[in-house]
């Protein structure tokens, strides 16, 4: 898979790609990363990026003319498995499920917002979808961009080691309660088994599978109503967590 990253600040993707699994899905030739400065598609003399927006307001937005020079210039031809995306504030919200989604692709073009945005015409004429990778304020696209790179290319096939790790954790759509809901993975212990005084639940020391099954399920399940209560959507599910 291709992943194209548009930006105007290249060296920030220094670090978030060159480690983990990531680089080792670059090293395996299983992705392939492609960092662009948006400056390379300037025509004027100061490289101009950046205007003000009409009507007055606060701050600078990206103008649309780079923008779509770059992606006309990266992909001459675009295509039902080539997607752009504008990470934004504006957009709804990434999940494990469009990151699923994504995989089908063969390539994504990562537009990164900055300054106070985007002229609208980008969103509207040039990107197949918004995206914004949480509800808070960024400073700009490239971290989205980072979170996404890294959600999507830990699915594609080859990248982990064992293929069934990505398919039973706390996120992948998979993972689901009998409701429709969705449950965090359940506490896990290592060694040693008393650490400062704090102990690892009994059950987990010894060999009875089926015990620890049923533990696994109950406490991921009551962790998941004291931290993300909101996940466990039905009633039914609800009632069986006194903790
Ligand atoms: C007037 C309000 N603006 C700033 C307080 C809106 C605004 C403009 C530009 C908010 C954020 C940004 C820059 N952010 C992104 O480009 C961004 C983002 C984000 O802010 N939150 C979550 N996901 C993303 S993806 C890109």
């Amino acid at each position: 898979m291709i992943f194209h990253v548009l930006t105007i600040f290249p060296e920030f993707f220094r670090g978030p790609f060159d480690h983990g699994v990531v680089a080792r899905a670059r090293n395996a030739g299983i992705l392939d990363l492609r960092i662009h400065n948006l400056r390379d598609w300037t025509s004027d003399r100061h490289k101009t990026v950046d205007d003000r927006p009409f009507g007055g307001g606060e701050g600078m937005l990206l103008k649309p003319e780079p923008l779509f020079e770059a992606v006309e210039s990266i992909w001459p031809e675009r295509g039902p498995v080539r997607k752009v995306l504008l990470l934004s504030a504006q957009g709804p919200l990434f999940n494990q499920a469009a990151a699923e989604r994504y995989t089908a692709l063969s390539e994504i073009l990562l537009i990164c917002g900055r300054y106070e945005g985007v002229d609208e015409r980008v969103a509207e004429h040039l990107a197949d979808e918004e995206v914004s990778v949480g509800d808070y304020v960024l400073s700009g696209g490239e971290l989205g961009a980072a979170i996404v790179v890294d959600a999507v290319a830990r699915l594609l096939p080859g990248v982990l080691g064992n293929g069934d790790s990505a398919v039973f954790e706390s996120f992948s759509s998979a993972s689901l309660t009998g409701s429709g809901g969705r449950v965090l993975d359940c506490p896990q212990y290592t060694r040693p088994s008393e650490f400062r005084g704090w102990g690892v639940p009994e059950v987990l020391l010894g060999g009875n599978h089926e015990e620890i099954r049923r533990w696994r399920r109950q406490a991921a399940l009551q962790k998941t109503a004291r931290l993300r209560p909101e996940l466990l959507e039905s009633a039914k599910v609800k009632k069986v967590l006194p903790e």
